[in-house]
């Protein structure tokens, strides 16, 4: 027969609670908040963590890859275009050739390898946590952290406060809504954050200028993947999903720059 360690059940709460908070103290002093564990926030936690910055990934869900699982109408494949191949590639994620720089991924593949590589790069990833506002400066006015909240508390409805987390850079991968750049703009007007919202879809040109426009909005806070259409007014482009890991990379590349790292 199996021989299996017995462990009491006051043992198993006091590790639990034990290494959950040597994290939390860790955490609450990061380099690189990321909010929002998509396509576009996993990917910039990996080269953010690669390069040594110290990377915490808030996703509301309990889940990894924000709208890669529905695909598209809930299909499992997702399109990929050059040169995003050579990211996923990276992470050992197979692809099918459809077509000269066109790829198909499966979805489930394309989610666990993805937060496998931002998790193996030392990036540190924790689900049921919103963030719902973030902490700003002035002398030099910036974004300097976010508050977190359970989002089971907020599900709840219960009057509770947040907890607040510092960071040289916030990066909003929260897709549509761009909800951490839209509560900065509305909470903190001396940033001048204008945001025009999304187009519909127009998805020749909307993967390059997505990229091209991912980056800086304010001082400390930083847009990536769909939150730069909304942000930026730009059209979307719907199940094709190259721009997305491009605008991860390109977010983590600037903040590497910006941070002199
Ligand atoms: O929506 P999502 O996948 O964002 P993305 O990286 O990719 C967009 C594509 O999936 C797709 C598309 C591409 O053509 O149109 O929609 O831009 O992932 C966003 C993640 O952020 C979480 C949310 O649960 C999801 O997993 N999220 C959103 N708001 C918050 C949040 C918040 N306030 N706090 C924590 N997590």
């Amino acid at each position: 027969s199996i021989k299996v360690k017995q462990v009491d059940e006051v043992k198993i709460s006091k590790y639990i609670l034990r290494y959950t908070f040597q994290d939390w103290e860790n955490i609450v002093e990061s380099d690189v908040v990321i909010v929002g564990a998509g396509p576009s926030g996993m990917t910039a936690a990996y080269y953010l963590a690669k390069a040594g910055l110290k990377t915490v990934v808030f996703e509301r869900r309990l889940s990894f890859g924000g709208g890669i699982g529905g695909g598209a109408m809930l299909f499992h494949k997702i399109v990929i275009e050059s040169p995003a191949d050579e990211v996923l590639k990276e992470m050992n994620i197979r692809l099918t050739k459809v077509e000269d720089g066109v790829y198909i991924v499966d979805s489930a593949e394309f989610m666990a390898k993805l937060a496998t590589a931002a998790i193996d790069a030392g990036a540190k990833i924790l689900h049921g946590v919103t963030v719902d506002d973030v902490i700003f400066r002035e002398n030099p006015l910036r974004v300097a952290g976010v508050a977190v909240e359970w989002t089971a508390t907020q599900m709840a409805g219960l009057h509770v406060d947040p907890l607040f987390i510092s960071a040289k850079a916030v990066v909003d991968a929260t897709g549509h809504d761009a909800e951490v750049i839209s509560v900065a703009a509305r909470k903190i007007p001396e940033l001048n954050i204008v945001i025009p919202g999304e187009k519909s879809a127009y998805s020749e040109i909307a993967e390059e200028l997505t990229v091209e426009n991912t980056g800086m909005v304010a001082p400390g806070l930083y847009a990536t993947g769909m939150a730069v259409t909304e942000v930026r007014g730009l059209p979307r482009m719907g199940p094709i999903f190259g721009a997305m890991v491009l605008s991860g990379k390109r977010v983590a590349e600037i903040i590497i720059k910006d941070l002199r790292y």
